[in-house]
């Protein structure tokens, strides 16, 4: 593209995450034509060599790699785009950093800290930018509530409150590891809900409403044996398949969250509510468009929740898309996440979350899961900036 300076990026992973990366990365010059980079597909690397080459068909990648290690080897990559299981992450993120790559990485960083905490440790030696896809964060309810709570028209904040509901594994019968299901294997993905679902609550949580210092929590693992796949053979089931936590925010707020893949009815419902002293806020993933806001400060004979559809030019992101009052949906987060991360290129300001932002978000993960196991009240260590 004429006068363009080119993001070369190499995808590894062609699972899900990999499609709605690659989809962002098609659709930002489309709406964000005023940005100096553009997304270059250069490669995409699976171990299929068949299903890779057919994935770069559909999506427009220029070659195909089916080692990962080649995409870092490559000198024609400036990032790397992790969309692997979270057994992966570190390894590849960290071979990454050393060759000076740029680091997308699929959320949740890492299967916990002590991997995290290396993955940070060397994009801080290589001095490259990372950035983690909390692809929520930038719907534009819900960054029209981070503005909202940032106006202070919330007052003193009491409640945060957090769903992440879905129930695709109630069946005994889904299997755990490999191909499709390897957010079921302990091994693998590191924890079940808590990693997968509860870390998106937590990174929007921190992100709206500051650290969360302590947590409280239960876990159940409901179906216990499974048929895992890699080796065919029934084995213990080593995940959490639902988490319940509350806790204490810096800010003195309390904090319920809830997590499960066995609330039958509910496949993707992620919800959260925030009340404060003179105002609340409350959003839902299935009806993503809309913010609810109660304000006290309302005349009376008007007061009421109100409904703002968030689809105006002048809300977050929105100016970019068709006329007011014509919605956007789930796949849209993903496109601003690859628009904003150019942006950040032009302006040298981080793309959060960045790694060392999804750490906290995982030092949060780790002590619910340490409570749960310990049953008592566990320090985050967090420190949110
Ligand atoms: C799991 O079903 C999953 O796909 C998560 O891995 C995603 O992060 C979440 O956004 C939707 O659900």
């Amino acid at each position: 593209m004429a006068n363009k300076k080119e993001l070369r990026i190499g995808l590894i992973g062609t699972g899900f995450m990999g499609r709605t990366h690659s989809n962002g990365y098609n659709r930002v010059p489309n709406f964000f034509p005023e940005l100096a980079y553009t997304p270059v597909l250069k490669t995409v690397c699976s171990r299929n060599a068949e299903k890779v080459q057919a994935f770069a068909d559909q999506w427009g990648y220029e070659s195909v790699e089916t080692d990962w290690k080649a995409v870092i080897a490559r000198d024609d990559i400036d990032a790397v785009d992790i969309c692997t299981p979270n057994d992966t992450h570190a390894e590849i993120a960290i071979a990454a950093a050393k060759a000076g790559k740029m680091i997308l990485c699929e959320k949740p960083i890492a299967r916990n800290v002590a991997e995290g905490q290396q993955m940070v440790d060397a994009a801080e030696e290589a001095g490259v930018v990372t950035t983690v896809w909390y692809n929520y964060r930038r719907i534009p309810a819900v960054t029209l509530a981070k503005q909202i709570v940032d106006s202070g028209k919330l007052g003193k904040i009491f409640h945060y409150r957090a769903n992440f509901l879905q129930d695709w594994t109630i069946s005994a019968d889904v299997p755990q590891g490999g191909t499709g299901t390897w957010r079921m294997d302990a091994e693998a993905a590191g924890s079940g809900v808590t990693g997968d679902l509860l870390a998106h609550c937590i990174d929007t949580a921190m992100w709206l409403n500051g650290g969360i210092k302590d947590v409280s929590a239960v876990t159940e693992t409901f179906v216990k044996e499974r048929m895992h796949q890699l080796t065919g053979k029934m084995q213990s089931v080593g995940i959490d398949d639902a988490c319940i936590f509350h806790c204490h925010f810096e800010n003195g707020s309390l904090g319920l969250f809830e997590s499960t893949r066995y609330a039958r009815g509910h496949k993707a419902l992620y919800t959260f509510e925030i009340n404060g002293e003179n105002a609340s806020i409350r959003w839902d993933l299935h009806d993503l468009n809309r913010l609810e806001y109660y304000d006290y400060a309302d005349d009376s004979i008007v007061r009421g929740w109100r409904s703002i559809h968030v689809t105006d030019g002048d809300q977050p992101y929105m100016s970019k898309w068709w006329v007011p009052g014509l919605g956007i949906g789930y796949e849209h987060s993903f496109i601003h996440q690859v628009a904003d991360f150019l942006k950040s290129l032009e302006t040298g300001e981080p793309c959060a979350p960045t790694f060392k932002d999804a750490l906290e978000t995982q030092k949060v993960c780790e002590a619910v899961l340490d409570s749960a196991a310990s049953k008592s009240w566990k320090e985050t260590g967090v420190e949110w900036t």
